[in-house]
């Protein structure tokens, strides 16, 4: 009966042939109706889309708001599934597809996720191209995005300015009080305590050479935790990385005068620092040498 019955699914949204083709949404339905080989059962949107033209196409998840699982079948059921991929969580990479089409083809493609309805979920749909390092998908489909992918390294678009939202100067000491309010995902990290991890980067210009020590701390009187990384650029390469329960993250590192880095916070937890959202609110604090 199931074969029967999926054959007759309609798609929730229909993409027709544009190509970038792009739609931003949420879950219409309260429940799971569509299984898919990589993720749970959560609720889920259809999509479709008809390929205009031969060739291979890249399709990812990049500016959701969560970990997606992204399906894509050529036809509505289940058994149609070629591909599978759901992202790992906060790792800064994208749930992805590349797919070999005929012109006319046509694809759906199920977005599964959870019961997080009140959270937008992307789709983008372009021709395989190789990597732009700040354009937000995966063009190349190996996964990574922008300056995450490897073929994105020494590029001016992932030198640790380019993607700070807070410039800490060349100074020690540092300290700032600031807000998680980037979306989740965006940096990659080794360590994770889970959640959704709403960050804020950091970018900071070491004034000497010498051993730093870099603290991370929830606001006083905050209900969250949070987490602290150190990268070289805005995808890497790491250089610390401390996600260890409820206390302050804290770590040491050896800094060369005038090589900036990227410093960026995260909240593990949901707060109601930030009214609801995901988020909160930080004290972070540098001291170095001659401070
Ligand atoms: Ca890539
Ligand atoms: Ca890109």
């Amino acid at each position: 009966m199931e074969a029967q019955d999926c054959a007759l699914r309609p798609a929730d949204v229909d993409l027709g042939s544009a190509l970038p083709a792009s739609a931003r949404g949420r879950h219409a339905y309260t429940f799971s109706r569509e299984n898919t080989s990589c993720g749970y059962a959560g609720v889920d949107t259809r999509y479709d889309w008809t390929a205009p033209e031969s060739g291979t196409f890249v399709i990812d998840t990049a500016g959701s708001a969560y970990a997606v699982t992204l399906a894509v079948r050529r036809g509505p059921c289940e058994a149609d599934e070629v591909s599978c991929d759901v992202n790992r969580n906060g790792s800064g990479y994208t749930s992805r597809a590349v797919v070999s089409l005929e012109a006319g083809e046509r694809i759906r493609i199920v977005v599964d996720g959870g019961a997080l309805r009140t959270l937008d979920h992307v789709v983008y749909i372009q021709r395989a191209a190789s990597e732009d390092c700040s354009n937000g998908h995966d063009d190349d489909g190996d996964g990574a995005l922008d300056c995450i992918d490897t073929d994105c390294a020494g590029a001016p678009a992932c030198e640790p300015r380019a993607c700070a939202a807070v410039d800490l100067g060349g100074e020690v000491p540092v300290a700032l009080d600031g807000r998680t309010d980037d979306e989740h995902g965006r940096f990659p990290r080794s360590c994770d305590s889970g959640g959704f991890n709403p960050s804020r980067a950091h970018v900071f210009t070491p004034p000497r050479s010498g051993l730093y020590t870099l603290r991370a701390a929830a606001f006083p009187g905050s209900d969250t935790r949070v987490e602290l990384s150190v990268l070289a650029g805005c995808g890497g390469p790491e250089l610390a990385c401390a996600a260890s329960g409820w206390l302050p993250q804290e770590v040491q590192l050896e800094l060369q005068a005038g090589v900036p880095i990227l410093v960026v916070v995260r909240a593990s937890y949901w707060s109601a620092d930030v009214g609801g959202g995901w988020g909160s609110v930080y004290r972070l604090s540098i001291t170095g040498p001659g401070a």
